[in-house]
């Protein structure tokens, strides 16, 4: 891949693989395919879910509400979730099954209180940035992959932001998988294409 490509692996956290709080279906089969694209980016990053307690995503903060209800919060409607990747816990650690030491950031993000960030770019008050724009301009890279967990929730949004920014995005299918709750795949899907998102496969990455 060319130096002005970097891809970034989202969220492959212990809560959301086989066992974990919010485990995705079949989520540990992005390990592999993730693993090999490992050896075929120079420049990777990573994306961490990193929760403080009583974080407001979560049903428990919600007295009477249930996880995968919805809830209109200050910047709108909000999908509630089981607590997970709760900042230090086992939980919140990236698997140690993924193979990307040469990975050169992990952003961090759905560290306030009151504000999810599915995205790895900007909250869902889309207003608070991260700071991963100005990180990836700076560093010259035009081209973006995304792979990881969830695909229809952090992969997408870090994918339609990176492509709002600016970058050529591309989103690898096999290489993520999907919660899929209450429509949620079928509504990222028209999302993605709309923001103009590449969803292609691993196998049409060439060295
Ligand atoms: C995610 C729901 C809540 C994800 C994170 O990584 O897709 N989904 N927090
Ligand atoms: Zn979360």
């Amino acid at each position: 891949m060319k130096d002005s490509d970097v891809l970034i692996v989202v969220d492959v956290q212990y809560d959301f693989l086989p066992g974990g709080a919010l485990a995705v279906p079949d989520g540990d089969a992005v390990i592999g395919p993730i693993n090999r694209l490992s050896n075929v980016f120079r420049n990777v990053v990573l994306t961490q879910d990193w929760h403080p307690r009583g974080h407001a995503s979560f049903a428990s903060s919600h007295p009477g509400r249930q996880p995968f209800g919805m809830i209109e919060l200050a910047y709108g409607p909000q999908v509630l979730w089981p607590d997970h990747c709760v900042q230090g816990t086992a939980g919140a650690e990236i698997s140690r099954d993924l193979r990307v030491p040469h990975a050169q950031l992990i952003i961090r993000k759905g560290y306030n209180a009151g504000i999810d960030s599915y995205s790895g770019f900007r909250e869902a008050d889309r207003r608070t940035s991260t700071g991963l724009e100005g990180y990836l301009r700076e560093r010259g890279f035009r081209r973006v992959f995304c792979a990881g967990l969830a695909l229809d929730f952090c992969v997408a949004w870090t994918a339609i932001d990176a492509a709002a920014a600016g970058f050529e995005t591309l989103l690898i299918e096999d290489a993520s998988r999907a919660i899929d709750t209450n429509g949620s795949l079928g509504m990222a899907r028209q999302e993605l294409a709309a923001a103009g998102v590449h969803m292609i496969a691993s196998g049409q990455i060439a060295p």
